[in-house]
């Protein structure tokens, strides 16, 4: 209980300044905090620690750049559904340069940007949104006369952390999709150095702030994996939190966009999901904060993998995912028996080693996703004009 005396201890004045900044009530804030908390997977009671350091703690200045991209992550941060998530965030951050929010332009926002870097030496965190075309040196995209690349190394330099933000920062994203003209890399080719990545087109905005706001609880960016992504939010596939999962164990498929099975919520695999091979927590905490089943699956939309480098703008939508390492249990019935020619034993076997799975349980999952390598092989061969017999399936 320790912790909670700790949290209604926050009667205190900055707790009330607190309160009085952003608006809203004791209750919403220690919701908000809570949600971060749990976002970040930490212990029960570690909401006290965040309100703690929203609380006190300096807001970190951040410089935020935009090269190659939409702009949908700056949206889906400040678009979001909850009235005071976008007041949270820029409460939580002093937001000292950003070309699409800021009011300046031309010579006083290069001395902006100058200055932020100058007054926070060492202590700001650089965001940077959007791919770095570096073919040709860089002329694709210059910002005040400079290209992407001198920009991007001059402001990591004196930077305290550099987060990459959404998939075209993380890994090149949509704009480095083949032949990839302007030569679209990531942050961190650029930077020859591993950096925090936020994927996603767009990034859910949780995971941005979840990220930030470790850095302020525990003067640390989070636990990362080898790609940079921080661990609480991309370790786990989306397939494994899927609210439609049960549908894909008992082999239920929508086959096609609105027949029975799609208005039934029925697994979306055969439509091209890439839930199974898509590392990240929208399944688990929606997005854009608009409440539950806010996300593409929820919506009826396949998961088109915008997080995953190789999977995301990169596979076909219609093409069905590769499925890393879940395998139904066998003893689910399936209601809806799919009759294909199934995949080889081969590929059964390559399933069960993935998956490290009993060959048993591979070739179940196999059978019954054996339809839709028939039919996905059968369009494509269809699409280039060959007979289905000539399909490889
Ligand atoms: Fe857009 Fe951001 Fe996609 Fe890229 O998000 S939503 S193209 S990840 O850099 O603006
Ligand atoms: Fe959900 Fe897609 Fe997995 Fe089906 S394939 S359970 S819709 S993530
Ligand atoms: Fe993107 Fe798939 Fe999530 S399309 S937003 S990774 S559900």
């Amino acid at each position: 209980m320790g912790d909670m005396n700790e949290l209604f201890d926050l009667g205190s004045d900055a707790f009330h300044g607190v309160e009085q900044r952003l608006g809203m009530s004791r209750r919403d804030y220690l919701q908000f905090c809570t949600t971060l908390a749990v976002t970040m997977g930490l212990p029960k009671g570690a909401e006290a620690a965040v309100a703690k350091a929203i609380e006190t703690s300096q807001r970190p200045s951040v410089i935020w750049l935009h090269f190659q991209e939409c702009t949908g992550c700056s949206e889906s941060l400040l678009r979001a559904e909850h009235p005071t998530l976008e007041k949270l965030i820029l409460d939580v951050i002093s937001l000292d340069y950003h070309e699409t929010l800021m009011a300046a332009a031309g010579h006083q926002a290069e001395a902006a940007r100058k200055d932020a870097m100058k007054t926070h030496k060492g202590k700001y965190v650089l965001v940077v949104e959007g791919a770095i075309p570096v073919k040709d040196n860089g002329i694709f995209c210059k910002i005040g006369d400079h290209t992407a690349i001198d920009l991007v190394k001059e402001c990591a330099a004196d930077a305290a952390a550099v987060i990459a933000i959404g998939s075209c920062a993380s890994w090149g994203g949509m704009p480095s999709t083949g032949p990839n003209p302007t030569g679209a890399s990531s942050v961190a080719e650029v930077l020859g150095k591993s950096v925090v990545t936020i994927p996603g087109c767009p990034p859910n905005p949780y995971n941005f702030l979840a990220t930030v706001v470790h850095f302020l609880t525990f003067g640390k960016l989070p636990d990362v994996d080898k790609l940079g992504r921080p661990k609480f939010a991309y370790s786990r596939l989306i397939h494994e939190n899927c609210e439609r999962r049960a549908h894909f164990d008992a082999g239920r498929f929508a086959m096609e966009f609105g027949d029975a099975g799609h208005r039934q919520g029925y697994c979306l695999y055969k439509l091209g999901c890439k839930g199974p091979e898509t590392y990240a927590n929208c399944s688990t905490i929606g997005f854009g904060d608009a409440g539950e089943n806010n996300w593409p699956v929820g919506c009826g939309h396949p998961c088109i993998g915008c997080s995953e480098k190789g999977v995301g703008f990169t596979k076909p939508i219609h093409q069905v995912a590769t499925v890393i390492n879940i395998v139904p249990p066998q003893q689910y019935p399936r209601i809806v028996e799919e009759q294909g020619k199934g995949a080889s034993f081969a590929s059964a076997a390559a399933l069960a080693a993935l998956a490290g799975a009993a060959a048993g349980a591979a070739v179940m999952l196999t059978r019954n996703l054996g339809l839709s390598h028939a039919a996905s092989e059968a369009e494509r061969a269809k699409a280039e004009g060959k007979s289905k017999d000539q399909a490889q399936v």
